[in-house]
Order: C-alpha cells, then structure tokens, then sequence
C-alpha cells in the first residue's frame, strides 16, 4: 500500500512539471510572407512580447527572406544575427529589451519586426533612433509608438 501511495505521488509530481514547463515556455512563431492582405513583404506579426529564455522561430513560408537584428536596434551586448535566406529562423532570447530585425533584401519595402523581452524598454530611445530604410521608416515610428 506504501509503494502505491508512493507510486501516485510520484506520478502526480511528473504531472505538475509536465504542465507547469509547457505554461512557462510561451515560444512564438511567426511567417515570413511575400503577401499578407493588402501587405507584401512582410512578417505575419510584427511586434512579438516574449519572456527572457522564450524562443522565436522565423517560418519561410515563402522564399526570400531572412531575419538580421539591426545594428544599434538591440539591447547592449547582444551579438549579431543574420540567419540564411529561404530557411526557417531561431533565436533564443535571453536579454531583456528592445530588438528591431529587418528581412536584409526588404528592408526598404518595409519588412521589420520588433521583438520585446520581458516588457523591458530600457532601450526605447537607441530603438527611436535606429536609422530604418525607406518604408521601414514609417512603419517602425507607427509600431514603436504602441510600446
Ligand atoms: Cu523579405
């Protein structure tokens, strides 16, 4: 009777991590699309608000784009991201902040994403100067304004 009740205590723990692990990690997915109604170039969402230690996975749904953070546009001490054209993307974030990522050919179509990290916004105004290209520009200073 002591191994059964042990055995149900042990089964009811692994039950309790099992859902307690899948509610933490709140991992987002977003497109990579050549059209999205009347849009054209662009990521299925734009602003994604994630915690530190969440991952983001970039989907080529269609060809011909990538993801590259923008110099200046991430929080200090975040290295370099570029990932390949035409391929799923990941990053797994684990600095709080602000970080604007362009598609490297669309940029000036106006194909940028925002990702925030633990509603952190520290560095808002490094974001506000950021030098975004063509359409880009409007685009960011209408999305940065609902941060
Ligand atoms: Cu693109």
């Amino acid at each position: 009777m002591i191994n059964f009740t042990k055995h149900i205590l042990i089964t009811a723990i692994f039950f309790l991590f099992g859902s307690l692990s899948s509610a933490i990690a709140a991992d987002e997915t977003i497109e990579m699309l050549n059209k999205q109604g009347k849009e054209s170039m662009v990521y299925s969402k734009k602003v994604v608000r994630i915690k530190s230690g969440d991952t983001v996975n970039w989907i080529a749904t269609t060809k011909g784009h990538n993801v590259e953070f923008i110099k200046g546009g991430v929080p200090e001490g975040v290295e370099k991201f570029k990932s390949k054209f035409n391929k799923d993307a990941q990053y797994k974030f684990t600095i709080p902040g602000i970080y604007a990522y362009w598609c490297t050919p669309h940029k000036s179509m106006g194909m940028i994403g925002f990702v925030i990290v633990d509603d952190n916004k520290t560095n808002l105004d490094e974001i506000k100067k950021t030098r975004f290209s063509g359409k880009s520009k409007k685009i960011a200073s209408e999305l940065i304004n609902t941060f």
